[in-house]
């Protein structure tokens, strides 16, 4: 990710790819954009140039909507980018801070002039949810003990001009550090909510829950600076003490987690009754009572993006698969570097809810091998819940092949557990509301020994555009599913 360092540098890039839509039409940011960002999901970055509302802001959205494009930004192949993040985590650089000039703070509007729903264009997504959500607000907290940053990703309902929801989920890492901070006799938590920065930041930030790769104390801005190959930069919040802001961000909000005052996420009050907004699990998420976020100042590029991430979509479920699959990959490897391939999180496992392992056995005496990665995997990331493991000619990102590879190798009398009750994803059909639910393994490979029963038939790989004319290669091409072409750039 190197010279991605802010949303300017990743527009240029996006620009000379192609890979950037701009829509000039003016769209509502209620129900209109998160409308057009659904129906672009997987497709390149949006960039809405005319937002109802807000004359002159601009709204972006799908940045990390597709595998290839973040793989290129990386320079790996899409299959083995959990390797590249698990590398980057061995090596992290640490965060700067600027004394200076910051490109984040270039307006600062504090007081009375901060007013978030006039300065931001926050959108409100389905007709049903609770009211307009913050959703790529990266929240910055600093250890009081260790001075280590913790980044993560909140959701925030807009309840007022300087006031919003905060919404932390049970295990989450900002959860300690309030934690410390109210043992220290202080319940007001200083904070920055951070929105769109360079890619390396987002992405570093972006592991959902308790996961091996970046355990509690790991600062993810030093994970940011391996990922894009030098420091992430910071500086001091104009209106809080203790807080510190992503120089490098669009638009920043300072301000405190209010410990003492629990807000509701919709506005009857009750906990886990009414709809929240779409969530990243695929269901209609639930609103709860939480902490309030109190605004002290808004800063922003005098130019800013408002970067605007659907959780329903491709990009959040790869923002959390991502770190996710590292976390694997790297307990996987340490466990086994000689049979273990790669991972993936297949989409409809919503980025952490299962894993999919590759596996490479070289002798018998590699037999057993992947149970023991099965274990690996299950313990680097809590919320996984189902773990297949196939073997390397399966191509592990297509979904049909996984199915394939389950229902014609896997020997239904010895080669599924199911464990004991574990703390999983409550968006699981085991989990309960403790976060607790039993997990399922499937061993999906064929034996070493009885390998050469699984053969394929090689076909010579042809180009159809020497036999035949484009159209009726695009009437051919067009309707052929994922699942074919997996097979046929193989030669299968
Ligand atoms: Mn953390």
């Amino acid at each position: 990710m190197k010279g991605l360092t802010s949303i300017g540098s990743l527009l240029e890039r996006l620009e000379q790819d192609g890979d950037l839509l701009t829509i000039e039409r003016e769209a509502d940011p209620v129900l209109e954009i998160p409308g057009l960002i659904r129906a672009t999901d997987m497709g390149p970055v949006v960039v809405f140039r005319n937002v109802k509302g807000h004359p002159g802001r601009r709204v972006i959205s799908n940045i990390f909507g597709d595998r290839s494009r973040i793989a290129r930004w990386c320079g790996v192949e899409p299959e083995y980018l959990p390797r590249f993040l698990a590398d980057a985590a061995r090596r992290p650089i640490a965060p700067i801070e600027l004394d200076d000039f910051a490109p984040s703070q270039q307006v600062v509007m504090q007081g009375s002039d901060v007013n978030v729903l006039a300065t931001v264009p926050v959108t409100k997504q389905t007709a049903e949810d609770a009211g307009y959500v913050i959703t790529g607000g990266l929240v910055l907290a600093r250890d009081p003990e260790t001075g280590a940053f913790n980044g993560s990703y909140h959701r925030m309902r807009v309840l007022g001009p300087d006031s919003t929801c905060v919404t932390i989920q049970a295990g989450r890492h900002l959860l300690e550090i309030v934690r410390k901070f109210r043992q220290n006799g202080q319940s007001r938590v200083p904070i920055t909510v951070n929105v769109g920065a360079g890619p390396a930041t987002l992405l570093a930030c972006s592991g959902s829950t308790q996961q091996t790769l970046t355990p509690l104390g790991y600062d993810e801005l030093a994970f940011a600076g391996a990922l894009q190959g030098e420091a992430v930069r910071y500086a001091a919040a104009k209106s809080q003490r203790g807080a510190w802001a992503l120089a490098d961000a669009e638009l920043v909000l300072e301000g405190y987690i209010d410990t003492e005052k629990l807000v509701s996420e919709e506005d009857s009050g009750q906990d886990g009754v009414k709809a929240m907004m779409p969530e990243a699990g695929g269901y209609m998420g639930r609103a709860w009572r939480v902490w309030e976020f109190k605004i002290t100042a808004i800063t922003h590029r005098r130019d800013y993006l408002y970067w605007s991430p659907l959780a329903i979509n491709a990009e959040t479920v790869n923002l959390m698969a991502m770190p996710a699959e590292a976390s694997v990959f790297d307990a996987c490897r340490r466990i086994s570097p000689k049979v273990f391939d790669t991972c993936y999180a297949l989409p409809g496992m919503r980025g952490c809810l299962g894993i999919v392992l590759r596996i490479n056995r070289k002798s018998f005496r590699d037999e057993g091998i992947q149970t023991n990665l099965i274990f690996g995997a299950l313990s680097a990331h809590s919320d996984m819940g189902w773990v297949i493991v196939v073997d390397r000619d399966i191509d592990l990102m297509n979904a049909d092949e996984v199915l394939w590879a389950l229902i014609t190798r896997t020997d239904l009398a010895s080669n599924i557990m199911i464990t004991p009750k574990g703390k999983v994803s409550g968006m699981l059909s085991e989990g309960d509301a403790a976060g607790t639910g039993q997990k399922i393994a499937f061993d999906a490979t064929a034996s070493f020994r009885s390998r050469d029963r699984y053969a394929r038939g090689q076909f010579r790989k042809v180009d159809l555009g020497e036999w035949l004319p484009p159209d009726d290669v695009a009437r051919v091409c067009g309707r052929q599913s994922d699942y074919l072409r997996s097979m046929l750039s193989r030669g299968l």
